[in-house]
């Protein structure tokens, strides 16, 4: 009887453990803890401050080093042998112990790890709280991803962008706009009155990776958060997440004034409209001090903007830098701008912009998407870097995966972000990378920021997919630091999030890292874009027409597939787009035969039996690609199959049944794609590629039904 009890109370003690790993935990999940790798056990935490001005930090790494090595260590004050060591830079001690040039240098975000012989203890500090808070969370990163050996412990650490900041496309109504991991984080019924515990944790996870600003809701923003209704709800939020070094911003609707102001119109050059601006900046930092500033989305999709009153977007940006200037607040003014009427939707936010280099005021950053058209699975890197060298940009990458399979496909997003931060824009000569002329070291502008499209909601694991959580983590670990390798930081997310064993965190990385190549070759492989159905973005419609459409929202406009071949002629025979290009670029891609071949389709229109460096044919090429995409999906999943011991019951099963639906619908893409071109090039498929198993008429009749994903 009695070992029966015990059996049970073993069974339900497994069976309380499991149901706590549901992927909730982000990267501080308590699976992949193992104690036994670290060399540095320390004994206690010391904290130098009399003024409780680190408790938060202190009470982090006390949390995360009793979590780690299962150990209740706690506080003194008095540094003691094998101790890790808390201090502002500020106390004498460490002025001492540190050159102050280099304490200077670390200006408010960066920190120092270092080991300090004579005290036999592990030193983090820096110039603020939040500074010795990344410290911690570093240092507790390294224990858990690196060994760490105590002896070559010195680490200086500067972030490159001022702001990385997170854009919410949040509704007030609590759904998210291109939002695939269930409704808002934010409850704006509940608030101000209740907070969410969710708004801690979200705090917490987004100092571990060194974010410091969040835009709360949607750039196609309703003029309503601006009301003092709403603005108490966002004080209160912005209380919850100042203590982690993190600012509130939000997205404006231009035409505020009028529409929740009840002024005439909403013109830049409209007094009235400037003093509302004021007051309601005003209104904003009496409630707020360190209210962050503003996003805009102007004159882009039906949203308003200067130009419906003959302004410009300098004109637009510098009213409002103007309201926000006395406080330090800052506006990002969005370039995802594109009028119906262009002939070539990738030139037209250079055409908009370029033009108004130089007219911004020192407080406007213009926030350009990394590529000329949308967030692609591939796209060359927008020509805007680099050409406005007066005037701060601001790279803005989408994390929720809008054109690559929703949180349904397994797309680690790393690896399209070094491509597009590396890519060099020769604005400077050669080495001038789009990382390089933002994050402010060629131009040294005061200003440097980041943005990522957030892919966070109300779902148990936050992000929909567990692998998507990667791609938040990615994307601040980047914002910290462009040059870090996507890989080693694949490595780390894996060890603190899914296992801590090495041959499955190696087999897990190489599938992520393969894995954004796949998406494009089984979506748009060599530069095609924007196969995907008009109004979802999700499965592939080749050959939608739809009657009163846009045409720059379809396909076709896209791919332009006739019976001589396929691509978008963008070179100086065509659209012209390479003009905007810094030299060597402009005639590499003008060239196709300099072309890179992955960009070949996006800059080229190219017969169908033209030669590629491999010898193949266009044709038969595009179609081994588009092969090589399903098959890498199905070597994803045959290593997932493997990886049972390794992961919890409850994510092993959810990623095996995502990856099932990924690669069917990698075949339903190839499918498509393929049967469709084949109507133009009018050959067959060559050896090496699978028979479809869709047919076109179907395929063509089949309407994506949009609920499934929600
Ligand atoms: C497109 C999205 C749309 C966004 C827009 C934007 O489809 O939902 O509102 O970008 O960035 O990618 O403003």
């Amino acid at each position: 009887m009695k070992n029966f009890q015990l059996l049970l109370i073993a069974l339900i003690f497994q069976f309380s453990l499991q149901a706590q790993i549901d992927g909730s935990d982000l990267w501080f999940s308590e699976s992949s803890l193992n104690s036994q790798n670290y060399l540095l056990k320390p004994k206690s935490v010391v904290v130098s401050d009399a003024e409780g001005r680190i408790t938060l930090a202190s009470n982090e790494l006390l949390h995360g080093l009793n979590r780690l090595f299962k150990t209740s260590i706690k506080t003194k004050h008095k540094v003691s042998k094998e101790s890790v060591w808390l201090s502002l830079s500020v106390n004498s001690d460490i002025r001492e112990l540190i050159d102050p040039k280099e304490l200077d240098e670390l200006g408010s975000d960066g920190f120092i790890i270092k080991y300090i012989d004579e005290k036999k203890s592990v030193l983090i500090t820096g110039n603020t709280e939040i500074a010795v808070l990344y410290g911690v969370f570093h240092y507790l990163r390294s224990l858990q991803t690196i060994q760490v050996n105590k002896d070559d412990l010195n680490i200086i650490e500067i972030p490159k962008y001022k702001i990385r900041i997170l854009n919410h496309w949040d509704n007030l109504d609590g759904s998210v706009e291109r939002g695939y991991a269930g409704r808002s984080i934010w409850r704006w019924n509940e608030l101000p009155e209740k907070i969410s515990p969710r708004y801690h944790e979200y705090a917490k996870v987004n100092a571990s990776i060194g974010i410091n600003g969040t835009v709360l809701n949607n750039v196609n923003a309703n003029p309503q958060i601006l009301s003092t209704e709403y603005l108490q709800k966002v004080n209160a939020i912005a209380k919850v997440l100042r203590p982690y070094g993190i600012k509130v911003y939000l997205s404006v609707n231009f035409a505020s004034p009028a529409v929740l102001g009840g002024l005439e119109n909403a013109s830049p050059k409209n007094e009235q409209v400037k003093e509302w601006w004021k007051e309601k900046v005003k209104e904003i930092y009496d409630l707020i001090p360190d209210f962050g500033g503003f996003l805009v989305k102007a004159n882009s999709e039906g949203q308003p903007g200067p130009m419906d009153y003959g302004c410009t977007h300098a004109d637009g940006a510098n009213l409002l830098a103007d309201a926000l200037q006395p406080y330090g607040g800052i506006v990002m003014w969005r370039a995802f701008v594109y009028n119906p009427k262009g002939n070539d939707r990738a030139r037209q936010a250079y055409e908009e912009f370029y033009p108004l280099d130089g007219q911004f005021r020192q407080n406007v950053m213009i926030q350009v998407k990394n590529g000329p058209v949308d967030f692609q699975p591939r796209e060359p890197f927008s020509p805007l870097f680099g050409a406005m060298k007066t005037t701060q940009l601001m790279p803005e990458l989408q994390i929720t995966q809008e054109y690559l399979g929703f949180s349904d496909h397994l797309v680690y997003l790393g690896t399209l972000y070094q491509e597009f931060l590396q890519s060099d824009t020769y604005a400077d000569g050669e080495g001038a990378t789009v990382a390089r002329v933002t994050e402010g070291s060629i131009s040294n502008d005061h200003l440097s920021g980041i943005a990522g499209v957030a892919n966070i909601g109300l779902d148990n694991n936050w992000c929909g997919h567990h692998f998507a959580q990667a791609n938040w983590y990615v994307f601040g670990r980047l914002a910290w630091n462009p040059d870090l390798d996507v890989e080693m930081i694949a490595d780390e997310w894996t060890r603190q999030t899914l296992t801590q064993d090495d041959k499955a965190v190696d087999a897990i990385v190489k599938v992520m890292m393969n894995s954004r190549e796949a998406t494009v070759n089984y979506m748009t492989p060599l530069g095609l874009h924007h196969l995907m159905g008009w109004d979802h973005h999700y499965g592939p419609e080749p050959w939608c027409e739809i009657e009163g459409a846009r045409p720059d929202w379809l396909p076709t406009y896209y791919h332009k597939a006739d019976s001589l071949g396929i691509g978008f002629n963008r070179s100086s025979s065509g659209s012209n787009a390479v003009e905007q290009y810094q030299a060597p670029l402009i005639s590499m891609f003008d060239n196709v035969s300099t072309c890179p071949e992955k960009y070949l389709l996006w800059f080229h229109h190219v017969p169908w039996n033209y030669q590629m460096k491999s010898g193949l044919t266009l044709w038969n090429q595009l179609c081994l690609k588009y092969q090589q995409g399903v098959d890498e999906v199905r070597r994803s999943q045959e290593m997932w199959n493997t990886m049972e011991p390794f992961i919890d019951e409850k994510r092993f099963a959810e990623v095996e049944q995502k990856i099932a639906i990924q690669l069917k619908e990698a075949i339903w893409w190839k499918d498509a794609c393929l049967l469709y071109f084949q109507t133009f090039s009018n050959q067959p498929f060559p050896k090496g590629v699978e028979k479809p198993i869709y047919k076109l008429d179907e395929l063509k009749k089949q309407k994506f039904n949009l609920k499934h994903h929600n």
